[in-house]
């Protein structure tokens, strides 16, 4: 299935698994306006898909961040509207039920490294490069580096990166918390899929409850967490997937969880 055939970008629907491919091989899969409103329709139609694999079309770069050719122009009030957009579909992205996977098959720079923050994991191909250059080419972090990046790496980490505008290889990127795991060569798309997978075998319906507690304790105070935590954990037992997973593990068979 396509999110449109000229669409720079790809949806394809597998199981319980939905691809996203942000595909814009020759700019480098660069976000420009059309392609961050394709973004946004293709978000619309993931539906009751249990995980969402976003990765970049071609070799070399996952995305090489926000279309500079196309922001060069901007006057600031079109910057602040570019910004705008961008953070609400990012704001989406990371606000989806289920959870998203980055399959960073190479440069993830400015917007590009900000879209895999937006995501729940990010599994990073070796040739991966993760940066925040903005300051290079005289702008700021537009689409939440300067706030997502924080929470993920820490504070003085992020720091450094934003204002150095330095490239973080794949490894490093583990090593700091930017990604979760360097994948062997040519794999990432598959070993994102089989994460997911193995994310959709369980109980959907508690796996996307276990996201919004996250989401919604990021940043929050502790207690306030912990109370949503508290609120979310009894809705589970409103469901049949708690029924099955439960009788399941007493009855010594494997679940048969339906989401409901
Ligand atoms: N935008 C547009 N085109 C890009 C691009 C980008 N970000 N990155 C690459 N391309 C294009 C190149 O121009 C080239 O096009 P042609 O010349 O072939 O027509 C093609 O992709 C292949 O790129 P290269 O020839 O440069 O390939 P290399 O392997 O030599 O280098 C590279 C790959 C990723 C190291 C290099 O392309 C590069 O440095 N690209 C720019 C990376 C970058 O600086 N990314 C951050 C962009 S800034 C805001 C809103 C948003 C943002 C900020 C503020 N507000 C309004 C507040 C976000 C900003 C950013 O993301």
């Amino acid at each position: 299935m396509d999110a449109g055939m000229d669409s720079p970008v790809r949806l394809e629907r597998l199981e319980h698994v939905v691809v996203l491919t942000i595909d814009r091989p020759k700019a480098l899969n660069a976000l420009d306006a059309a392609t961050l409103r394709a973004l946004d329709a293709a978000i619309d139609q993931v539906g009751d898909a249990r995980a969402v694999v976003l990765t970049g079309g071609g070799e070399k770069a996952f995305v090489a961040g926000a279309d500079i050719a196309a922001m060069s122009t901007l006057s600031p009030m079109e910057a602040a509207t570019f910004a705008g957009l961008g953070q609400r579909v990012f704001d989406k992205l990371e606000a989806l039920p289920m959870p998203v996977i980055a399959a960073v098959n190479g440069f993830a720079l400015g917007g590009g490294c900000e879209l895999a923050l937006a995501c729940d994991l990010v599994l990073a191909a070796p040739n991966a490069v993760f940066g925040q250059p903005e300051v290079k080419l005289g702008v700021i972090p537009g689409f939440g580096g300067t706030q997502r990046l924080v929470r993920r790496v820490g504070s003085m980490r992020a720091r450094e990166l934003v204002y150095t505008g330095r490239n973080v290889k794949a490894e490093e990127a583990v090593a700091i918390g930017l990604a979760l795991r360097v994948v062997t060569e040519g794999t990432v798309k598959d070993a994102a899929l089989a994460l997911a997978n193995q994310i959709a075998a369980q109980g959907p319906v508690a796996v996307r409850l276990a996201k919004r507690a996250i989401l919604d304790g990021d940043g929050a105070d502790l207690r306030v967490g912990l109370a949503g935590e508290r609120t979310l954990f009894g809705l589970c037992f409103a469901t049949a997937d708690q029924k099955e997973g439960m009788a399941a593990f007493l009855g010594k068979r494997a679940p048969g969880f339906t989401g409901a």
